[in-house]
């Protein structure tokens, strides 16, 4: 059949809200492009855990450190159900670990900043969380149906990791001086790269026309983040604290809430790798897949082992 056929039929199915699956014929750029967000966003689950990871051990109490450990644990199983998906389109988990170890993949900005307190991890849960959650719901309907199955699962329990991380910051809401202090300035400091988790502009968005034909995106990356914004203005009332920022205000004709400018250099400079903590972070990661290769080698070398012992019982 001719490729325009194909993309009419492929078009055509888009349209109708009939997902792709692995085995369909699809364009190449439509499987480049979802390989692209797929591996990244898997990339970005598992160098996230990195940030958190920091606090493990100086936990307040043994309950937030379980419920820390769980949350982190739960990030990694996300990173594998993307890994997976990511794969049916025609690429190895090996390639892609490589491609984010040589810096050539990218993963979310927002994990190149530091956590300096415990009030850090309740702002990661609220912010963070929040923020993918606001992305990921969307992307329970993508249109490639590996990547929106995985992501009902991993929805479900974000919303359980951004009220952890509300619950933290309510609790320090409430406390001391220091204590309050203490939220208010993780809140400071998580609030712009939170709203840079949500991509450039739209004006600026390169692949933002072809997602949203494909229905790989159904919403724009401002359209997102500003009912993120929504949603956060309303709930820092219940922390009594502020958002750092001066514009912030609700606009009764746009029935949204206005905000002040983001700093698009600082976003870029830390896409392109000049972050506080880029370095570290893929130092870290380099480390862990290093430290790591025995139980890999190990797994095949048992797998084989067990595959020759098939074959020779069914050959007897
Ligand atoms: N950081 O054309 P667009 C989480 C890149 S998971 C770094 O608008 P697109 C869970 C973009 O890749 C968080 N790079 O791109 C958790 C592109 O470059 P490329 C991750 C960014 O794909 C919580 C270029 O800029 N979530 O947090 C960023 O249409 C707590 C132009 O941008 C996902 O990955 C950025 N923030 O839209 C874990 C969700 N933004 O690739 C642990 C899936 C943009 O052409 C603890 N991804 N770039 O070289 C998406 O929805 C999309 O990929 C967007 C970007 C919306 C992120």
């Amino acid at each position: 059949m001719p490729v325009q056929h194909l993309e009419q039929i492929f078009q055509q199915k888009i349209d109708n809200e009939t997902k792709i699956e692995a085995k369909d014929w699809m364009p190449d750029a439509y499987r480049k492009t979802n390989l692209r967000q797929i591996s990244q966003h898997a990339h970005s689950e598992v160098v996230g855990m990195l940030p958190e990871g920091n606090w493990i051990s100086r936990a307040p109490s043994l309950k937030r450190k379980a419920i820390l450990l769980a949350k982190i644990q739960d990030e990694a199983g996300h990173g594998l159900y993307l890994y997976s998906a990511a794969e049916t389109l025609g690429q190895s988990r090996d390639e892609m670990i490589n491609d984010l170890h040589s810096g050539k993949a990218k993963y979310s900005s927002i994990f190149n900043y530091p956590t300096l307190s415990w009030a850090d991890i309740g702002a990661i849960g609220w912010l963070v969380d929040g923020a993918a959650i606001m992305n990921q719901v969307m992307l329970t309907r993508t249109s490639y149906g590996p990547y929106a199955r995985a992501m009902v699962r991993i929805c479900k329990e974000e919303s359980f990791h951004q009220r952890q991380g509300f619950e933290i910051l309510l609790v320090l809401s409430r406390g001391s001086a220091e204590q309050k202090s203490m939220c208010q300035d993780a809140i400071n400091r998580w609030w712009w790269p939170s709203l840079m988790m949500f991509g450039p502009r739209d004006s600026e968005s390169t692949n933002s026309d072809m997602s949203m034909k494909w229905k790989i995106k159904r919403k724009s990356n401002d359209e997102l983040r500003q009912n993120f914004v929504d949603m956060i203005a309303e709930q820092i009332k219940v922390l009594g604290m502020k958002l750092p920022d001066d514009h912030l205000q609700w606009n009764e004709s746009r029935n949204h809430y206005d905000f002040g400018n983001i700093n698009w250099d600082e976003f870029w400079n830390v896409v392109k790798g000049n972050g506080p903590c880029n370095k570290q972070r893929l130092d870290a990661r380099r480390k862990a897949h290093e430290e790591g290769r025995w139980v890999r080698e190990a797994a095949i070398a048992y797998a084989e082992k067990k595959n020759s012992k098939l074959k020779r019982e069914e050959a007897a």
